[in-house]
């Protein structure tokens, strides 16, 4: 089957704009609910301690308070084992030690911000009041906060069954053939990078109202999620509440960046509330509990070596990996493991790999999957790999990757960790990118950069990631047609401001070849919640997944309709064509409208599909200005092309790339989560210290496409929501080391603050 392309419509705007942006947009604190209480978490002030008592008798005192939980609740209740979902083969058969999280602290504390105890009461205020007047005995432990330090023999011990804090050890590849190929190399380049631990925040905080019904034991929550199918199958498993027990409420989500998809602590313990007080409780995330409190991303080390022939042809390389997993792990931990994995050579021919994995658990916030889990790190470690090789063997960084490039012959290309990427022409790629960022006159710009007393520098970056796939057995669409010939589409994915409202319904009317103004597009809503099979929102899974799917169920309802309309008209149904919204007999030339079929009483279909990983790729080009009087660093432009496979909606595309390429720049120039090394305690709790990247830092980008159909999709798409964060972190970096490489500064790990900058420039020259 193949897409058609959007002939009905002219460039999209997204429908769902009228609504987030007049403030009409309905998100979880929104909701209130009658008869509710309120709850506020009392957190842990320390990395690591034990607890010795907790005496909450002056706090069930104060006016207002209807109930204190503590870990002992928790523990009562059986909420004390988060599923952990993504499991990676373990080296000679190791298994992921996973420890337990009660939903409120039991025993020891293990981070700064941890929940230990819950105050539930008429209002916030008498809540947060009343949670000052616990009492809290401490033994305080040493911390183990940075993860290598973690892992090193004497290192303070987070949990009893997980020896020497080590989660999972982990490898992947052919380490003989690495260390032979290593052997015979005429040159190789090593770099150890940190990809750096950073902190979502996502516009919209947390928020969960917990109601629980006596009557069914089932318990409604209204959330603010990337998907309710994901959320209910970690919640059962941590509660030990059936699947068929949940009730989900979910509208409009303010952005989720993998950071929305696990279950939390908050959740249960709420839940824990609500039945024992049969009362609806709610609660807020306040910002600095989200920085403290919702999981983290990235925090990993990498040390790398590309072995490289005589002609610059790669011919192994090594990675070794210590991943920080905090404190305990995530439902969707294990993802940013397993994805670096996936596409380890990046887009390149390297005939031998070898990687070690090593997960540590510290004393710090849990850290889950982000934009790009794990892909943008793995491109990160590869680019700048090659980056430094050109500039060692100093070759043209964009010419040592044609050399190594998988020829466009070689697809479906199988690598040497066991995916196979299914389409891409990385040559041509790279030389539209080349173009559009004239590479060639980049020695004029630079020589006008320095003129004005800074330094620049042109960064370069070929990356490809897996999108798609899913853990759910098949995603599901249904779709209705009422008797107007309105559509509506029901699905399990949820926008947390993507756009499906527009492109999902694109996808349909241009199958149903209507206008789109017919088509309405609903996520996760209630009466379809144990109907409909789907993966959540994330891992730039939805339109290959759920799109793909709208695209066969409209074509579903066609086929019903077609039958319904050969009773109507009677004739045979292969007698009855179908286009523009019309059933037309073959003989008789009458016509049907589409609603017609749905007259006597609605239609609907549901489709299904499970599809595997798409790979789209992209160049990415940056340059940087820097001013060495001030170390401040400014992207002087940008340029990505992108293989998206077929693209739904360019604006909208446009858009992701743009938030992705921000989202990158932010973690390279200063989003850094930072606990201090001694204490644990976190040194980065507001956006007075959290570097959140603003709109001035990222140019106009200069964007094309170089499509080439997925394989996997049966509209050609490729994931797109990942893609920018993934070719903007190495090609940022590039640029900047680019740019510092004359001055004989090695490699500088993000974030590349002025400071740092500024210091690395005047400690390599000295000031004249
Ligand atoms: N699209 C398209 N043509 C394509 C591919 C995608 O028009 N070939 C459109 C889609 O239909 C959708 C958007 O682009 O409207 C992103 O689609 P897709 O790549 O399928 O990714 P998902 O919708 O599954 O989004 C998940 C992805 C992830 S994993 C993170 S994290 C992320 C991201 O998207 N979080 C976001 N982008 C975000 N954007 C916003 N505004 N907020 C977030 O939290």
């Amino acid at each position: 089957m193949s897409a058609k392309t959007h002939h009905n419509h002219g460039p999209v705007g997204r429908v769902e704009d009228a609504r987030l942006t007049t403030g009409a947009g309905q998100f979880a604190a929104d909701w209130n609910l009658p008869g509710q209480l309120h709850a506020y978490f009392l957190r842990s002030d320390r990395a690591h301690a034990e607890i010795v008592s907790i005496n909450a008798g002056q706090a069930l005192k104060h006016a207002g308070v209807r109930a204190v939980f503590t870990g002992a609740d928790a523990v009562r209740a059986g909420y004390i084992k988060p599923m952990h979902t993504l499991t990676f083969p373990g080296k000679g058969g190791m298994q992921t030690r996973a420890p337990d999280r009660p939903v409120l602290a039991h025993g020891k504390v293990r981070f700064v911000g941890e929940a230990l105890a819950m105050v539930v009461a008429d209002t916030l205020a008498a809540a947060q009041d009343a949670a000052e007047l616990i009492e809290v005995e401490y033994r305080d432990l040493p911390p183990a906060v940075q993860p290598e330090a973690a892992l090193a023999p004497g290192a303070p011990q987070l949990h009893e069954n997980v020896p020497g804090n080590l989660a999972l050890e982990a490898e992947a590849g052919d380490a003989a053939a690495v260390a032979a190929a290593f052997a015979t190399a005429a040159h190789v380049t090593r770099l150890k990078v940190e990809v750096t631990r950073v902190a979502p925040n996502p516009m919209e905080p947390r928020a969960y109202i917990a109601t629980h019904d006596a009557r069914t034991d089932g318990y409604l929550l209204h959330v603010c999620c990337q998907g309710i199918t994901t959320l209910r199958r970690h919640l059962a498993a941590y509660t030990g509440v059936p699947e068929d027990k949940f009730q989900f409420e979910v509208r409009d989500v303010g952005g989720g960046f993998g950071q929305r998809t696990p279950a939390y602590p908050e959740h249960g313990a709420l839940m824990l509330a609500a039945k024992q007080t049969g009362r609806p409780v709610k609660w807020v995330s306040t910002r600095s509990e989200g920085i403290a409190c919702d999981t983290h991303g990235r925090a990993n080390i990498i040390d790398g070596a590309l072995a490289l022939d005589r002609d610059g042809k790669f011919l192994a390389m090594r990675l070794d990996w210590v991943n920080d997993m905090g404190a305990y792990l995530s439902p969707a931990s294990m993802g940013h493991i397993r994805n670096t994995s996936t596409c380890m050579t990046g887009v390149y021919r390297i005939p031998a790999l070898y990687a070690s994995y090593r997960v540590a658990l510290t004393n710090t916030n849990p850290v889950s999957s982000y934009r790009g889990a794990g892909r943008p790190d793995i491109a990160y470690a590869v680019e700048r790999l090659v980056s430094q090789a050109a500039a060692e063997l100093k070759v043209d960084a964009a010419e040592l990757r044609r050399r190594n490039f998988i020829p466009p012959d070689a697809f479906p290309y199988k690598t040497p960790t066991g995916s196979t990427y299914e389409n891409a022409d990385l040559p041509g790629m790279l030389e539209q990118a080349l173009k559009l960022a004239d590479w060639k006159g980049y020695p004029k710009r630079r020589a006008r950069t320095e003129t004005r007393g800074k330094l620049r520098g042109i960064g370069i970056a070929a990356v490809i990631e897996n999108t798609g796939a899913g853990q759910a057995a098949k995603d599901e669409v249904e779709i209705a047609l009422d008797a107007a010939g309105n559509v509506t589409v029901y699905t399990m994915s949820k926008s947390q401001g993507h756009g499906h409202e527009t492109t999902f319904a694109m996808i349909v009317a241009d199958a149903l070849e209507v206008p789109l103004a017919r088509v309405r597009v609903r996520q996760c809503t209630p009466e379809k919640q144990h109907r409909l099979q789907g993966n959540h929102t994330g891992g730039s899974r939805s339109t290959v997944g759920a799109g793909s799917v709208c695209h066969l169920a409209a074509h579903k309802l066609i086929e019903a309709g077609r039958a319904l309309a050969a009773l109507e008209l009677a004739v045979e149904p292969s007698q009855v064509e179908y286009g523009k919204g019309l059933f037309r007999s073959r003989d008789s030339k009458r016509t049907l409208k589409l609603g017609d079929i749905a007259r006597t009483k609605p239609v609907s279909v549901v489709a299904e599909g499970k599809f595997g990983s798409t790979f789209p790729n992209g160049c990415h080009i940056a340059e940087v200005e820097i001013d060495p009087d001030t170390g401040a660093a400014e992207i002087a432009s940008y340029a990505a092309v992108d293989d998206l496979g077929t693209v739904i909606n360019h604006a909208v595309v446009e858009g992701q790339l743009h938030g992705g390429v921000a989202m990158g720049a932010g973690q390279i120039f200063g989003e850094h989560v930072v606990y201090d090394r001694g204490t644990g305690q976190l040194l980065t709790g507001s956006f007075m210290d959290y570097f959140m990247p603003r709109a001035g830092l990222v140019p106009a980008i200069k964007g094309a496409e170089h499509p080439t159909p997925s394989r996997v999709s049966p509209l050609g798409v490729k994931g797109v929501g990942e893609s920018g964060c993934t070719g903007s972190l190495p090609a940022v970096a590039n640029a900047v080391m680019d740019a510092l490489a004359p001055l004989g500064v090695g490699h500088l790990d993000m974030p590349l603050t002025p400071a740092k900058l500024w210091h690395a420039i005047h400690s390599a020259r000295p000031r004249d």
